[in-house]
C-alpha cells in the first residue's frame, strides 16, 4: 500500500507514467497529480477513477506521500525533488538533473538495485536504459571491454515538440523544435553539443552506463546520437568487445534467459527488432547479433525499446515495484 504523486502528470512521459502505473499491481492507495498552473483543475483517469491536477509548490509535499514520480524537466527536478526528499518522500526523477551525482542512485532494475543513500533515485535516459538491458548479463558473463554506440532516436524523445515537428513536416510546415525538417531526414544531434565535440545526448551514454554497469576506466566507450524519422521507440547498434573470448550462439543463449530482453533474431525469416514491434511493451527486443569481421572478440548487437515506456515511465514504475518487492 502506497501513495504515489507524478510531477509533469500532463506531459508525454507523466501521462504514461499515469498508465503503467494503473497496469502495476502496485496497490496505490492514493495519487496526486501535478504539473504547472496551466493545467490546474483538468482531470486525468486513473483506474477507475478521475484526479483533478493540481499545481506544483514548495507544500505539495506537505501530504503523506511515498513516492513521487518526476518528469517535469531539469529545473523542476532541482528544485523540487529535495524539497519531496526533505518530507520523506522517495523521488524518481525522470531528469538529467541528479543521476552523475555520486550520492544518488541511478536506476534500471534489470541491472543494478538502489542503495537509497539518498531518497532521490534517478531514471537513467532512455538510450541508456535499453543499451544496459542486455548488456548487463553479457558483462556478467564475457566481461565488456569496449563499447560504441550508435543511437537511431524516436521523435517521441523530444516530447510534444518533436512528434508535432514530424507529423508538420509532413503538411509542409516548418520545424519548431529542431534546427532542421525532421520529416524525410535524419539528424546526427541530439541535446546540445559539448567542447569535446560530443553531444550532452552522446556523452550521457558515455556516462550512464559507466555507472550503472559500475565499469572502470579500462572500458572504453563512445556514442553517436542520431534522431530519424520515426515516432516512437529507439534503435541503438552496440558495437561491443568482450574481454572473454565467445561466440555468436553463447550470446543468444545468455540473451534468451535475460529479464527485461526478446530475443528477435531471425534473419533467415526477415525476424529482427523494430520500432513498430517494441512500442506497447516493456521489454527490449534485441536482435541482428552477428561476429565483427574486422577484430577479433567484437561483436554488432542491435536493440530496440519503447523510448517512453522502459525508456522513462515503466523504468521509474519498475524501480517503485523494486523498492516495494524488497520491503
Ligand atoms: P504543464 O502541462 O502544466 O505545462 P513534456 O516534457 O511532455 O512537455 O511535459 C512536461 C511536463 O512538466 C508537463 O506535465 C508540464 O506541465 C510539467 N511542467 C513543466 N514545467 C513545470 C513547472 N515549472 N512546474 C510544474 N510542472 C511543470
Ligand atoms: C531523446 N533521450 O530521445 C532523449 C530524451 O536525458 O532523459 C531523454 C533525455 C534524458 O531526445
Amino acid at each position: 500500500m502506497a501513495i504515489f504523486a507524478i510531477v509533469g502528470a500532463t506531459g508525454v512521459v507523466g501521462t504514461k507514467m499515469i498508465e503503467r502505473l494503473a497496469e502495476s499491481e502496485l496497490k496505490v492507495d492514493k495519487l496526486y497529480l501535478m504539473a504547472s498552473a496551466r493545467s490546474v483543475g483538468k482531470k486525468i483517469k486513473f483506474r477507475d477513477i478521475e484526479i483533478e491536477v493540481e499545481e506544483l509548490n514548495e507544500n505539495s509535499f506537505d501530504k503523506d506521500i511515498d513516492y513521487a514520480l518526476f518528469s517535469a524537466g531539469g529545473s523542476t527536478s532541482l528544485e523540487f525533488a529535495p524539497i519531496a526528499e526533505k518530507n520523506g518522500v522517495i523521488v524518481i526523477d525522470n531528469s538529467s538533473a541528479w543521476r552523475m551525482d555520486p550520492e544518488i542512485d541511478l536506476i534500471v532494475p534489470e541491472c543494478n538495485k538502489p542503495t537509497l543513500q539518498r531518497k532521490i533515485i534517478a531514471n537513467p535516459n532512455c538510450s541508456t536504459i535499453q543499451s544496459v538491458v542486455p548488456l548487463r548479463p553479457l558483462h556478467d558473463a564475457f566481461g565488456l571491454s569496449h563499447i560504441t554506440y550508435t543511437t537511431y532516436q524516436a521523435v517521441s524523445g523530444s516530447g510534444k515538440g518533436g512528434i508535432d515537428d514530424l507529423l508538420n513536416g509532413q503538411e509542409g510546415i516548418e520545424p519548431k523544435k529542431y534546427p532542421h525538417p525532421i520529416y524525410n531526414n535524419v539528424l546526427p544531434h541530439i541535446d546540445v553539443f559539448l567542447e569535446n565535440g560530443y553531444t550532452k545526448e552522446e556523452m550521457k551514454m558515455v556516462n550512464e552506463t559507466k555507472k550503472i554497469l559500475s565499469l572502470d576506466d579500462s572500458v572504453g566507450i563512445s556514442a553517436t546520437c542520431v534522431r530519424v524519422p520515426v515516432l516512437n521507440s529507439h534503435s541503438v547498434e552496440i558495437d561491443v568487445e568482450f574481454k572473454k573470448e565467445t561466440t555468436v550462439e553463447e550470446i543468444r543463449e545468455v540473451l534468451k534467459n535475460a529479464p527485461g530482453v526478446i530475443l528477435v533474431d531471425n534473419v533467415q525469416e526477415n525476424e529482427y527488432p523494430m520500432p513498430i514491434n517494441a512500442t506497447g511493451i516493456d521489454e527490449v527486443l534485441v536482435g541482428r547479433i552477428r561476429r565483427d569481421i574486422s577484430r577479433p572478440n567484437g561483436f554488432h548487437i542491435w536493440c530496440v525499446a519503447d523510448n517512453i515506456r522502459k525508456g522513462a515511465a515503466s523504468n521509474a514504475v519498475q524501480i517503485a515495484e523494486m523498492i516495494e518487492a524488497s520491503k
